[in-house]
């Protein structure tokens, strides 16, 4: 089923009333006592089982977006706090993050298909901005966490493309000495914490990050990405009924691209208009946001990541966004299950570099020129870090055995102990 774009005449039914909603409300479902969620004496019965009203067919896409072309947003996000004392260089240098994901995947991609890269590559192709805007608001002191879509998130933090690219190609020289490959990059020295391929898995080690900060009373909070299919993983409201029980700095943001695998969003979710919604049944709050946007995306994470630093409060933050690619490049059906048509619309109309640098153009912070000459240094980078990779060792053969247990590797008292992580 192809996903559409809901159109403001056809997403009265599905979508939240305001397209953007402003981070801070609080939903109304949450602001009420536990004890009044009970309904009243008299009040309407729930319907015994077997006469529940069929389920309607959904009249209208599920996608939280918006024609974003035909209802330009009131809101003018490059006012928001995090987004007015901004300085050109730093909203050149997001331009420059973006440009050198996309360098960086379509050098790999390259040699994927040549067969010289092997494992898998799932691409971040179109959800550049989600990464780079989150980044850009890490306070070094905050934590994140993603699942195997990683590439973009690890080059948003610091990460070098010589090791990211290298890992690609399975070298002793990568970010994971080559044994862990696309959906293992890792940084914890740049608090970045990988990198994981079970749907969803990434979600408890987040709230175990969100835990050790509120616990050792950092000023930080964690980040968790997941995917609109994770979701509806059961460990992911585990997670939820846990972070708001304990009141953890944690901000779990869905990257709502419209598809698992070949799933799209109407075929997996039962809740209308929004995934983030779902944190009302646990006292969480909850947003919705463009990631095609830098700013739109800045105001409110920031806003979310400053609440979780400040107030200790977990939150689900849904962005909307799109992959360009198929679920991996090894997705033999990602032809079948959305028209190019659809991905050609998303390109054109909703690319966040192109976006982005429009927004620069119009503000005069970036020339024409000035754009050629950083995406030529980035397609220059991602060059030479296919050079770097090709000509890296393997990993030798007994280093098949080391990096398997943590106490082997670290003969710290620290990693005798179980305190592994934050004490050493
Ligand atoms: C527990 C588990 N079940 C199934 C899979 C297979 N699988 C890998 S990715 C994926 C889809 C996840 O989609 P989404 O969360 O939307 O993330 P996206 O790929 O769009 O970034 C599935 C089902 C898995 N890796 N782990
Ligand atoms: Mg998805």
């Amino acid at each position: 089923m192809a996903r559409k774009l809901s159109k403001p005449s056809q997403s009265k039914k599905s979508a939240p009333k305001k397209a953007v909603r402003p981070v801070v409300s609080k939903p109304k479902s949450q602001a009420k006592p536990l004890s009044k969620a009970t309904p009243k004496k008299g009040g309407k019965k729930p319907l015994p089982l077997e006469k529940a009203p069929a389920k309607k067919a959904p009249s209208a896409p599920k996608a939280v977006l918006k024609d974003a072309t035909k209802t330009p947003s009131k809101v003018d996000f490059s006012k928001s706090p995090f987004n007015a004392s901004l300085k050109p260089a730093q909203k050149i240098g997001y331009l420059r993050e973006m440009l050198r994901i996309r360098r960086f995947e379509q050098q790999a991609l390259k040699y994927y298909n040549q067969g010289i890269m092997g494992g898998f590559l799932h691409l971040y192709n179109g959800q550049e901005s989600v990464a780079v805007g989150t980044a850009s608001l890490m306070n070094g002191h905050d934590e994140i966490i993603t699942a195997y879509r990683d590439h973009g998130h690890a080059l948003a933090v610091g990460m070098g493309m010589n090791e990211c690219m290298a890992e690609l190609f399975g070298k002793g020289t990568g970010c994971s000495k080559g044994k862990g490959g696309s959906m293992h990059f890792f940084a914890p020295d740049k608090h970045y914490w990988g990198g994981h391929g079970i749907v969803a898995g990434q979600t408890p080690l987040g709230l175990g990050l969100a835990f050790a900060i509120k616990y050792k009373k950092i000023n930080g909070c964690a980040v968790a990405f997941l995917g609109d299919g994770a979701v509806n993983q059961g460990v992911f409201s585990e997670c939820l009924n846990m972070a708001a029980l304990w009141d953890l700095p944690i901000v779990y943001v869905i990257e709502n691209n419209g598809y698992s695998m070949g799933t799209s969003l109407e075929r997996s979710s039962a809740v209308n208009g929004s995934l983030a919604k779902r944190a009302e049944g646990f006292c969480v709050e909850w947003a919705t946001c463009e990631g095609f946007d830098l700013y739109e995306l800045r105001a409110n994470l920031g806003a979310a990541m400053e609440r979780a630093r400040k107030e200790s409060k977990p939150m689900v933050l849904e962005v909307s966004t799109y992959r360009y690619y198929g679920h991996s490049v090894a997705d033999a059906n990602a032809k079948k299950y959305r028209a190019p048509e659809e991905i050609e619309l998303y390109k054109s109309d909703y690319d966040p570099i192109t976006r982005w640098q429009n927004q620069l153009l119009k503000e005069k912070t970036v020339t024409q020129a000035q754009i050629e000459k950083i995406d030529d240094e980035a397609k220059a980078e991602a060059a030479a870090a296919v050079e770097f990779g090709i000509a890296s060792p393997w990993p030798s053969e007994e280093s098949i055995f080391e990096d398997i247990y943590h106490e082997v590797d670290h003969k710290t008292e620290a990693g005798q102990t179980g305190r592994f992580f934050f004490s050493e």
